[in-house]
């Protein structure tokens, strides 16, 4: 899913200073055009001020409305991610109050339409104007709550990851600092940030290992510790992800323990396996290691080449 094309939801007072604006230039255009004909200028011109604004700002509204995905339609990885970033019944009860005002909008400009229509009077016309605005106005500010929500909504949408949910994904995961990303960098053409300290990587980082016709997703995870109980906003996207969009882990073990000792990250590694999610273990900064150390942790299955780990990837593939 992309979350990058959201467009900013305006304020109430934004909103209505657009409508209003515009329709003002509108009605100075009509003038123009009925130059000449008085009696019939004032009444025409107001009822298709107000056709107007109802027109701009239902479609306005309408679009926010249509931008917005719907959540129930979600993957279960965005869905989850909604629920630790956002407030779901908030967002629902939103985008209800913007459906709320576009009816409000077209019942209010129905019902001035009808009494312009059969107004004689000027001062009448000038009266019904004036409620027109002010009615409209008051339907906008009801929202306002609602339009700022959805904009903070979409704001923080906008920085989700794009994860393809229906391609074959592997989940690189770890403690902090082992090399997660430096894997990640060494399998695909992605640039993660890459920083000889822990916690470095703050979001997921996606690249895609491809070669002829064979595609898969890799994301890299932002380090966790094992302390799934009181994970913070960003290992909870990590697990996340793990939970809902793995077909397989990359279990990176750090044997220099410049990271983590060795008994937490095996500690770590049977948390994940409790997952059920196949596990692929790959030994990082093994050129910085002793042979022997190597040799005694070494075990049948395990990875230390990125060629080999890249072609075991590519068996996972779909073929695209
Ligand atoms: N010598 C050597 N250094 C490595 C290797 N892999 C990673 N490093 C170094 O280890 C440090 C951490 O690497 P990262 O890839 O940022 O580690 P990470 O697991 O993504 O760290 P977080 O994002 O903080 O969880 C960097 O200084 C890397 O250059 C390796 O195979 N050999
Ligand atoms: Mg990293």
């Amino acid at each position: 899913m992309n979350f990058q094309g959201l467009s900013k939801v305006h304020t109430a007072d934004e909103l209505l200073d657009i409508v209003f604006r515009q329709a003002t230039k509108e009605v100075s255009k009509l003038k123009e055009a009925f130059h000449g004909e008085p009696s019939k200028k004032m009444r025409d011109i107001d009822f298709r001020r107000i056709q107007f604004i109802e027109r701009t700002l239902t479609g306005n509204l309408q679009g926010i409305l249509t931008m917005f995905p719907r959540l129930d339609g979600f993957h279960d990885f965005y869905k989850e991610l909604v629920k630790i970033t956002l407030d779901y019944g908030q967002i629902k009860q939103s985008l209800g109050a913007v459906g709320w005002a576009i009816r409000k909008t077209q019942d209010l400009s129905g019902k001035y339409i009808a009494l312009i229509r059969r107004c004689e009077d000027s001062k009448a016309l000038n009266k019904y104007r004036k409620e027109y605005y002010g009615r409209i106005s008051s339907v906008v500010k009801q929202i306002k709550k609602d339009l700022i929500y959805l904009e903070h909504a979409r704001w923080v949408m906008r920085n989700y990851p794009t994860i393809k949910t229906g391609m074959t994904t592997v989940c690189i995961f770890g403690f902090p600092n082992v090399g997660k990303s430096t894997l990640l960098s060494k399998l695909t053409t992605a640039k993660p940030e890459i920083k000889p300290y822990a916690f470095t990587t703050k979001q997921l980082n996606i690249g895609y290992l491809q070669e002829a016709h064979r595609k898969i997703q890799i994301v890299d995870t932002p380090g966790t510790l094992n302390r799934f109980e009181k994970m913070n906003e960003v290992e909870q996207q990590a697990y996340l992800a793990l939970r809902h969009c793995a077909d397989a882990v990359v279990y990176v073990y750090d044997l220099t323990e410049s990271s983590a000792p060795l008994e937490d990250q095996k500690k770590l590694y049977q948390t994940v396996k409790k997952m059920g999610k196949e596990i692929i273990v790959y030994l990082s900064k093994t050129d910085l290691l002793p042979h022997d150390r190597l040799a005694a942790f070494l075990k049948p299955g395990m990875i230390t080449e990125i060629s080999e780990l890249r072609r075991l990837l590519l068996r996972k593939a779909i073929f695209t």
